[in-house]
């Protein structure tokens, strides 16, 4: 709150955004902390087996959708990209569908909760090993370049405790050595589940970690989304114009337990969470808009109430809808008629 405050107060930089991108970013942030807490309400209802929440990540991801150029661009996300993967057009009801395991998913249902994919969106399927996407990221960035199509550029995300992960050092490595159009995106949490960032890495900045690969990196405030917006649209910017990688690190906060099956006060006090609490991204960038006259508080309740409606309007066609069926289990897998059992 304070630094929104200041920002108000010191001077708006808008970063070349027009009021009605201003005002999409915070419509995607409500989006995603909404289906992020139906997640939740859903699992505490029985009526799904697992959610993973997003709070506190709405401001980096809200500037990634925007810094993403749709059509051209390929997104590797990983399990947390709730907010990015809808700011970049994936339908609510698609994220629904995941989480309700049914037939009509993508993945015919049988893809772990909040693992969504869409081929026509340029999105590539989640894994749930962490830092097992990074390869395949990198792989994509070595496709670009390999038939030489300029303009485009892949983003893949991670949280901090994957960059602990031998795949993630050989993929950054990789990308340096060949100068891929790539960026590695960061969204420090200090978590990975109950582990402290302290307590895997002795630097204070992931960002770091560049130097020892010879490639850029940056750290930012991910809890501001035109900060973010900025610096992830200036790394895109570079990997598309075949200047390299980078790596960027959004500083944000895990308002929530890892998941639905974590309990995080095992690990943390309330009293911490409550003072993460007290900087909102969703909450901050609120008062800037409402302090520089880009929207005034009728105009976010209406925003409110609009993404709720379309929420429970996907919510209700997704439970409606049938759960996969036998012929679902192979769908995908095999191309052709062959069948695995005969
Ligand atoms: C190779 C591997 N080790 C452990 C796990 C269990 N696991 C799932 S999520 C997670 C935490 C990852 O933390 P981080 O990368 O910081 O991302 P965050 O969940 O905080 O966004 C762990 C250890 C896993 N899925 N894969």
């Amino acid at each position: 709150m304070a630094k929104a405050v200041t920002a108000a107060a010191t001077g708006f930089e808008r970063y070349g955004l027009s009021d009605d991108q201003l005002v999409a970013i915070l419509r995607n942030m409500l989006l995603q902390r909404t289906v992020d807490n139906r997640g939740f309400q859903l699992n505490r209802q029985g009526k799904i087996p697992f959610a993973l929440g997003s709070e506190g990540h709405e401001a980096v991801q809200a500037g990634a959708a925007l810094a993403f150029q749709r059509g051209s661009d390929i997104l590797v996300p990983y399990y947390r990209d709730l907010g990015l993967v809808l700011g970049i057009g994936m339908p609510i009801l698609e994220l629904l569908l995941s989480l309700f395991a049914r037939g009509a998913d993508r993945s015919g249902g049988r893809q772990f909760p909040n693992h969504y994919t869409n081929r026509d969106i340029g999105v590539m399927s989640i894994s749930s090993i962490i830092a097992a996407h990074v390869p395949h990221a990198v792989g994509a960035a070595y496709a670009i370049k390999f038939r030489g199509e300029g303009g485009r550029a892949v983003l893949t995300t991670f949280g901090e405790g994957a960059t602990s992960e031998g795949e993630w050092h050989e993929s950054v490595n990789f990308a340096a050595v060949h100068g891929l159009p790539i960026v590695f995106l960061c969204q420090n949490n200090e978590f990975a589940i109950s582990v402290p960032q302290a307590k895997q890495m002795h630097v204070k900045d992931v960002a770091q970690k560049a130097a020892g690969y010879g490639l850029p990196g940056e750290t930012f405030d991910g809890l501001d989304p035109l900060v973010s917006y900025d610096a992830i649209r200036r790394a895109m910017e570079r990997a598309r114009s075949g200047e390299g990688p980078t790596l960027l690190e959004g500083k944000c906060a895990r308002f929530l337990s890892h998941s639905t099956d974590d309990d995080d006060r095992t690990y943390r006090s309330r009293e911490a969470v409550l003072e993460l609490r007290k900087r909102d991204p969703i909450a901050s960038y609120e008062t800037v808009l409402l302090a520089n006259g880009i929207v005034d508080q009728a105009r976010i309740e209406a925003l409110r109430r609009e993404v709720l409606a379309a929420t429970n309007e996907a919510t209700d066609e997704a439970e409606a809808m049938p759960l996969p069926t036998q012929a679902d289990l192979y769908r995908n897998v095999y191309a052709g008629d062959y069948e695995p059992w005969q």
